[in-house]
């Protein structure tokens, strides 16, 4: 009797358990939608207990007719799908240099997801909103103790009022063609694209629109970039996604053979789309065009890419790639350095030898 080979797959890399923090093994998934399974998972708290009451989202602050939402009306409107990455605004922390605190992760802070939802601009026109309207503030059902305060805080976040109201910011109640998962913001979360994933607020408890600046920790103290090590100067929050691009294949430090090899990866920005992703196997000396899988990334999404390598001899060889968008963003040699660790973007280095 013959035994049946065990089936081989990828698994997530965890980076933290309570609360859970994982990431997506981005080396061997080569889809343009991240199977849910491996969807990275991020929290800054323990996950929060549901109840019939996340069912109803009200809407409220500056409006003509602050109402509650319930899920049934929000899945009877007219809905849209977007695909396009959430990333960390951590994702590849753990490159830095010099070193910084915080959650250590490396490039696995990103997953692409098919989301399904009602654009928020179509709630806020049936709330009416003041002409005071100035920032929508979404607070979720998670919360839990900081370090640095007294107290408990629910994760909160607000957005601008020129941003909520862009015909593809969601509400979404779909993942990948299914419901979104408990761990990812079952019923309702907020999708907000272009912007780093901590925009992108899960299990939806309420929005209120303000007309003043929101100020809470995780805006105000998380999520800024602080360019020097001991003073607060220069601070600026973290919003739109850095140009950037990773290497899949070959993984860092392996050994290859002499012959033909494929270096591919996938870039992404969130300012305009991807043009043109450059690699060097020379650490830099001179660049070669990649082939991109479609000529631009579609809007939004990440394009994958291609470069065919006939490796001229034996020896250690360091290899980048380096993507650029239709802003004209490319990314730098050295990620700009800030002391939370945000928006790390320098090229993407792999170290290979060949025998
Ligand atoms: N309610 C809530 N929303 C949240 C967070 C959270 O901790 N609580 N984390 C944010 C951050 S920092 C990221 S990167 C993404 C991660 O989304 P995912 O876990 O679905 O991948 O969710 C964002 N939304
Ligand atoms: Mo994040």
């Amino acid at each position: 009797m013959d035994i049946e080979k065990p089936a081989i797959t990828p698994y997530l890399t965890t980076r933290k358990l309570n609360p859970e923090n994982q990431e997506t093994p981005i080396h061997f998934l080569r889809q343009t939608i991240t199977p849910t399974e491996y969807f990275f998972i991020r929290n800054h708290f323990e996950y929060p207990l549901q109840t019939q009451e996340a069912f109803f989202l009200p809407i409220a602050g500056e409006a003509m007719r602050p109402t509650i939402f319930t899920y049934q009306d929000i899945i009877r409107m007219p809905s849209k799908h977007l695909t396009l990455p959430l990333e960390c605004s951590g994702n590849n922390r753990a490159f830095f240099d010099p070193k910084v605190y915080g959650e250590q992760w490396e490039d696995g802070a990103i997953s692409q997801g098919l989301w399904k939802g009602v654009p928020l601009k179509d709630l806020l026109a049936l709330i009416g909103l003041k002409s005071t309207s100035l920032e929508v503030v979404f607070e979720a059902y998670d919360y839990g103790k900081r370090k640095d305060l007294a107290g408990k805080f629910h994760f909160t976040r607000s957005l601008p009022i020129q941003k909520a109201l862009h015909p593809d910011t969601l509400i979404a109640y779909e993942l990948n063609g299914k419901p979104i998962p408990y761990k990812h913001g079952y019923p309702l979360r907020l999708i907000v694209p272009q912007w780093y994933a901590m925009a992108s607020i899960k299990w939806l408890k309420r929005i209120v629109v303000i007309d003043h600046h929101f100020k809470g920790p995780y805006q105000e103290i998380d999520y800024n970039y602080f360019p020097y090590k001991d003073n607060d100067l220069g601070k600026t929050p973290v919003t739109q996604i850095n140009v950037n691009s990773v290497i899949q294949q070959p993984v860092n430090r392996s050994i290859l053979d002499n012959g033909k090899h494929i270096i591919e990866g996938f870039a992404w920005t969130g300012t305009g789309v991807i043009i043109e992703v450059e690699v060097t196997t020379d650490g830099g000396e001179s660049w070669h065009k990649a082939n991109l899988v479609q000529e631009q990334s579609p809007l939004y999404s990440w394009t994958f890419w291609k470069y065919v390598w006939k490796v001229p001899n034996k020896g250690e060889y360091l290899i980048m790639s380096r993507a650029k968008d239709s802003f004209g963003h490319i990314q730098p040699f050295k990620a700009m350095w800030n002391r939370k660790g945000y928006g790390y973007n320098g090229v993407y280095t792999v170290k290979v030898k060949v025998e």
